[in-house]
């Protein structure tokens, strides 16, 4: 039987590669940071993404860049919430991308189909929040934190230290309650990682998807597809669709992505080759 990924009200038959779209209403994300900081433009952005045929909008209010500053948690609901609160009513499976928890439980209030926290849901009452509800979550690995990470990352065995955490934080998880099928993995590529340490872990999608957890990965225009082409941040489009291919060649579940409409079509090429694993392009809503 084919797997479920079950977020709020949206239950994803796990028969193709989902694709996530990133909205950063921010002034300073790394890629897209200013261009949606006006609400406008953010919902119009949004609806073009899910036009697109994005499975899941990503909304973020606190760039979590390398250098990245913590925001206050009043301004970050301010940025998120209109939106929140507006997509999920027009139907969309919208995730928040937050580390805080007084954000997780005013967006799962609002509507809000999944968490996706880059701390892992580490901090005080995260999980339980999570826990009280049905969102679906993303736990990501980081080592150390936006503003620090990316000095000079350390690791043994990079593939296994990230895989026993994720693992770890998901038991952790299930014993707050959330159940299995909620709960998606991520080794969050740029966080506290080298260019060699992201390939070891892109080579290494399969260990993690291995664990039976979603695996969900974000590479879209990330600085290591730079260091690789020598591209700027907007002239990455190439190289993120053949980051995304190789991910979900290896077992990824969700790609994390800006560029909706071209990833889209790169998936659906790469499930007609794999024979019928795009057939089925419509998420089930569970009720
Ligand atoms: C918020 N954010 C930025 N990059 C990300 C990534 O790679 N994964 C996840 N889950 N979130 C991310």
């Amino acid at each position: 039987m084919t797997p479920t990924f079950r977020c709020g009200s949206f239950a994803f038959r796990r028969a193709r590669p989902l694709v996530m779209g990133v909205l950063n209403v921010t002034p300073d994300s790394f890629s897209d940071g200013g261009r949606h900081f006006d609400p406008g433009r953010a919902l119009a952005h949004a609806r073009r993404m899910r036009d697109d045929g994005a499975d899941l909008i990503d909304i973020g209010g606190e760039s979590t860049r390398p250098g990245a500053m913590p925001v206050a948690e009043g301004d970050e609901l301010s940025r998120v919430m209109p939106l929140v609160e507006v997509l999920a009513a027009e139907g969309i499976a919208v995730a928040v991308d937050t580390r805080k928890p007084a954000v997780m439980r005013a967006a799962i209030e609002a509507g809000a189909a999944m968490i996706n926290d880059v701390d892992a849901l580490t901090a005080a009452g995260a999980i339980e929040i999570c826990a009280d509800s049905d969102v679906g979550v993303c736990l990501m690995h980081m080592q150390r934190e936006p503003r620090t990470m990316q000095e000079a990352p350390v690791y043994g065995d990079v593939v296994a230290e990230v895989r026993d955490f994720l693992v770890a934080r998901a038991r952790a998880c299930e014993a707050a309650g959330i159940a299995t099928e909620r709960i998606a993995i991520d080794p969050g590529f740029g966080f506290g990682k080298t260019l060699a340490h992201n390939l070891a872990l892109l080579r290494s999608i399969g260990t993690l998807a291995a664990t039976g957890y979603p695996v969900l990965v974000g590479l879209s225009r990330k600085s290591s597809l730079g260091e690789i082409t020598g591209r700027g941040v907007d002239e990455r489009l190439p190289a993120s669709l053949a980051a995304a291919l190789a991910a979900v060649s290896r077992g990824a579940a969700i790609v994390r992505v800006h560029d909706v409409r071209e990833t889209v079509d790169a998936l659906k090429m790469w499930c007609a080759v794999e024979e019928n694993l795009g057939s089925d392009t419509t998420p089930l809503r569970s009720r």
